[in-house]
């Protein structure tokens, strides 16, 4: 059987994830290949992956380093219980992680997607005010326009509408959201972070004081929101959450399953913008999305709470994990990529081409459709004008434009996010806004 017909064959049963499967039977795009920077069609056609698979290639695909470390370690230790067992390999990786981040968060528990890391993170924090006799901190507030995964409780403490209105009667309980720091009236067409903003992290003081302190476990925010087309932190926006938090006894968690790992330019995005949680969820790019794999970062004191519990020393101190946590072909992928990151220089390369990218973006401002961009790192979020009445279409309708200019973008809502993968030329990243720009005027024009 031929490729399509293989495929053809194969959508009969499945359900594609986060995908219009209706629209997808009549306009087929099938990968069949990916190397370096661009995927290739199975109608031959090559794209420039413009948001890194979904910002998580920031090496690009294929690295021979990162292909030949999964075949040693698959030969070597292809799995290995992860409950009462551990490896070299997966034990090394949560070091390296480890040096990786802010001061003090020094503990790394593994999981095998952000969606998982969320829960977990989510549990963690929760289970800490318990431990602390504050087993009345129930609460998790999120944040309009986040995105922290599927799971019932990243679900819960997301802020992305479609994703919960059918599912608004089962979620957690007790939940409330800060509101989003986007508004086209103030911060339109910002260059990194916005000068206006910082106030609206004075809504959580609001929050406290409605629902009071003792009933709150932990906030979580992405500190720059990704899924929702890159909503980055006004300029002391995040400081003041973390201040609140602080005294109020409240855990703050920084969700960078798009953040961490480079895309902002630094290690997390909480060394990026100068602010340090207590809990960090990553995924994504710690293996450069070669085998699934997510983590959370966590404060040497709630892993130490965990620890001098007030039980034997042979009991399980936290009940979770995944069957896959820690997966040795995952870590031995994480491996590969932190080289590459950090001592390739590849993040270094992810901050000195932020400028170029930052131009090429916000190059296309003045083009009519668009109304607003935004920036940070080697992300960008461009909004469309909607068509009346139908949200949505027109950046459906520029993202197949943009795969007719050989390019491969993301769109969610109106919004077309660009995450270009570190190992980009400058060419290509001014060809990638070339090519946007004529999509964009094809769509408008027609
Ligand atoms: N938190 C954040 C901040 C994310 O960006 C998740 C949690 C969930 O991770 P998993 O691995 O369970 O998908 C994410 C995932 C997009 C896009 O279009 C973003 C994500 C996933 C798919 C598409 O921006 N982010
Ligand atoms: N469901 C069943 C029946 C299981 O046995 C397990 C794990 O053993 C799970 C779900 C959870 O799977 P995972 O550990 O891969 O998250």
């Amino acid at each position: 059987m031929d490729i399509r017909a293989s495929a053809e064959a194969g959508l009969e049963h499945s359900w594609l994830p986060f995908t219009s499967n209706r629209y997808f039977r009549e306009h087929h795009k099938l990968h069949v290949a990916a190397e370096g920077a661009y995927y290739t069609l199975a109608d031959g056609r090559r794209l420039f992956d413009c948001l890194s698979g979904l910002w998580c290639c920031p090496a690009g695909h294929a690295h021979p380093k990162i292909v030949e470390a999964i075949t040693h370690q698959a030969k070597t230790l292809d799995y290995s219980t992860a409950f009462q067992f551990s490896n070299p390999v997966t034990l090394s990786l949560a070091e390296r992680v480890a040096d990786m981040a802010p001061e003090g968060l020094s503990r790394v528990f593994f999981t095998n997607s952000g969606s998982e890391s969320v829960d977990t993170a989510m549990k963690i924090a929760y289970g800490y005010q318990r431990l602390r006799g504050q087993g009345a901190r129930t609460r998790f507030i999120g944040r309009e326009r986040g995105y922290h995964g599927v799971g019932f409780g990243g679900m819960s403490v997301g802020g992305m509408v479609a994703n919960r209105k059918m599912f608004g009667p089962i979620m957690l309980p007790g939940v409330d959201h800060l509101p989003h720091t986007h508004s086209p009236t103030h911060n339109a067409f910002s260059k990194g972070q916005p000068a206006w903003g910082a106030h609206l992290a004075d809504e959580l003081t609001r929050l406290v004081a409605l629902h009071d302190a003792s009933t709150i476990a932990a906030v979580i925010v992405e500190p720059m929101a990704g899924s929702t087309g890159v909503l980055v932190p006004p300029v002391g926006y995040l400081q003041k959450l973390r201040d609140i938090c602080t005294q109020h006894g409240i855990l703050l968690i920084f969700d960078e399953v798009i953040c961490g790992f480079g895309r902002v330019g630094e290690n997390f995005g909480a060394q990026r913008y100068g602010v340090t949680p207590d809990l960090i969820t990553f995924a994504k790019g710690i293996t450069n999305g070669i085998v699934p794999m997510g983590g959370v970062l966590i404060r040497e004191e709630i892993y130490q709470a965990f620890m001098g519990a007030d039980a034997p020393a042979h009991a399980v101190e936290l009940l979770h994990g995944y069957t896959y946590s820690g997966h040795p072909l995952a870590a031995a992928a994480g491996h590969a990529a932190l080289d590459l990151l950090n001592e390739g220089g590849l993040t270094q390369r992810a901050r000195e081409l932020e400028p170029v990218f930052e131009d090429v973006v916000h190059g296309l401002k003045g083009e009519a459709g668009v109304i607003d961009i935004r920036n940070s790192g080697l992300a960008a979020g461009i909004d469309l004008e909607p068509v009346a009445g139908k949200p949505g279409v027109r950046a459906m309708q520029v993202w197949e434009a943009a795969l007719d200019e050989g390019l491969q973008v993301r769109f969610t809502a109106d919004t077309i996010a660009l995450g270009p993968p570190f190992i980009s030329t400058v060419g290509e990243l001014h060809a990638m806004g070339d090519g946007l720009r004529r999509a964009i005027q094809k769509v408008m024009k027609a």
